[in-house]
Order: C-alpha cells, then structure tokens, then sequence
C-alpha cells in the first residue's frame, strides 16, 4: 500500500512539473501544449502500469546442495531478506533427497517361510533455531523427506546357515541392490514466524538451517529375518525462496520519463 501512495505522489510531482514546464514555454496555450500535457499523463499513466507489472513475480532463491555417505549432518547459511529489495509475500522452503547404491541383506533363520516388506534408502529433515521452520498449520518444514524403495519379499524356511550367520544366498536369503530413488518436500513459513527465532528471516545478515541426512531401512516381517545394511550414497538440495513484491526505484522511473519528453520537445520545436 505504502508503495502505491509513493507511485501516486510521483505521478503528481512529474505532472505538476510538466505543465510547468508546458506553461513556462508558451506552449499550453495552444492545442498542441495541451496535446502535450495530455501525452505526459498517459504516459505516466502507462509508467505506473509498467511499474505495478515488474513489482508482482519477484522471487530471490538460494540452493545449498549436499553429497556423501548417511549419515549426513550440514549446516547451510542462507541470507535474510533485506526488506529494501520489497514487500515479502512468502517464504518457500524446499528439500531435496536422492539415494542411490547400498546393500540390504535378508536371511530368514526360522523354521518356517518367512515374509514382509522392507524400506531401504535415505531420509531427510531440517531444524534450526535461528529461524521457525514451521507452515500456518504449525507443521514441521518439510517434516520427512524420504528417497527409498519400499518392496515386498518372501524367503524360505532357514536352509541350516542358523543365526548369526547372514547369508545373502537363497532360497532363505537375498541381497537388495539400492535403486535410485529421490524425494522432496515443501513447505511455506507461516507469515507469523517471519522475525521469530533468534536470527529470523527478516534483515540483512545470515541464518543457519542443519539438514540431517540418515541411512533409512525398515522392515516388516512375519518371521525369524535378520538383515544388514551397506549405507547408499546419499545427494540432495535445500532451497529458500523469498517471493516478494519488488519496490520501483524513482531514479529509474525519472530516467524513463525524461527519455520519452525529450524527442516529444524536439517535435515541437520543429513544428
Ligand atoms: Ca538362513
Ligand atoms: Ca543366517
């Protein structure tokens, strides 16, 4: 709203100056000073739909990216929004999780046929306690992100290898090869929490986020399973965008508007 009045109060002042300038030539006294005054204002007319056109859509994004072996543990600093550049309309927080390789081994060491499902890939989550990584429904951002192959099995009854002996060989066992696998999650900042933590998103200094990294297997199973894990290669992303309503900046609205009077004068002269 406040840049609105600012927009208007500039129209009025390049306004009020052309007439007199207008005035000052002797031009306003004939149809063509006032055909000039009329093209002054629909031309700022036109500059404050220009300018009201580049405020909306402006996006700032910063993107810290990670790699390695789970588990992961980072700490990325990301920039404040300086509230200079705009309004701040919301504030996007994006992880991004991929996982790839890894070994899963499953031996059924019961007497009897054993089956289930197992998970196996990588997970991920953020915290800090510079900022509040909550959305308006006070849910975590981005809360779990998984990148993990979910997979039904069934194995035989134990073959005589017996417990403690993991054995990968079947028909009671078998080795799980990781496939690759992302996933990612978003979340909006609740507009309440902008300034809340120690640092916030607002000003023109630095935060912190930690991104955790973890190794991720689950399993489900009716029987007598035992299993064990080589760690996937773990990569991913997290990205903060600040979506914000850019202010104009006088300076170049003047520059514009003395650009367009100067060969309207010209062709004044001329005539
Ligand atoms: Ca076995
Ligand atoms: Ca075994």
């Amino acid at each position: 709203m406040e840049r609105i009045f600012d927009i208007i109060n500039f129209v009025i002042g390049v306004v009020t100056a052309l007439i007199f300038i207008a005035n000052h030539l002797g031009t306003i006294k004939n149809e063509r000073g006032l055909l000039m005054v009329r093209r002054v204002i629909a031309i700022c007319v036109l500059m404050v739909v220009l300018s009201s056109v580049s405020a909306f859509g402006a996006v700032y994004s910063q993107v810290q990216n990670f790699a390695g072996t789970p588990n992961i543990n980072n700490t990325f600093t990301f920039n404040q929004f300086n509230t200079s550049l705009g309004t701040l309309t919301g504030i996007q927080i994006t992880l991004t999780v991929n996982s790839q390789g890894g070994i899963y081994v499953l031996d059924n060491d019961s007497d009897s046929a054993a089956t289930g499902t197992f998970e196996f890939g990588a997970m991920g989550s953020m915290s800090s306690t510079d900022v509040i990584l909550l959305n308006s429904m006070f849910a975590s951002i981005p809360g779990n992100v998984g990148a993990y192959q979910t997979q039904t099995f069934s194995l035989a009854a134990d073959n005589g290898d017996g417990i403690g002996n993991l054995d990968s060989t079947g028909p009671d066992g078998m080795a799980y090869i990781g496939h690759s696998e992302s996933g990612s999650g978003t979340g909006t900042v609740s507009n309440m929490l902008w300034s809340m933590g120690a640092k916030g998103f607002l000003g023109t200094g630095t935060y912190n986020i930690l991104c955790n990294i973890m190794q991720w297997s689950n399993l489900t199973s009716t029987g007598g399973v035992e299993y064990s894990v080589t760690p996937v290669t773990a990569s991913g992303s997290v990205q903060i965008s600040y979506i914000y309503d850019a202010i104009p900046e006088p300076a170049t609205l003047t520059i514009l508007a003395l650009g367009m009077l100067i060969p309207m004068k010209k062709r004044m002269k001329k005539a």
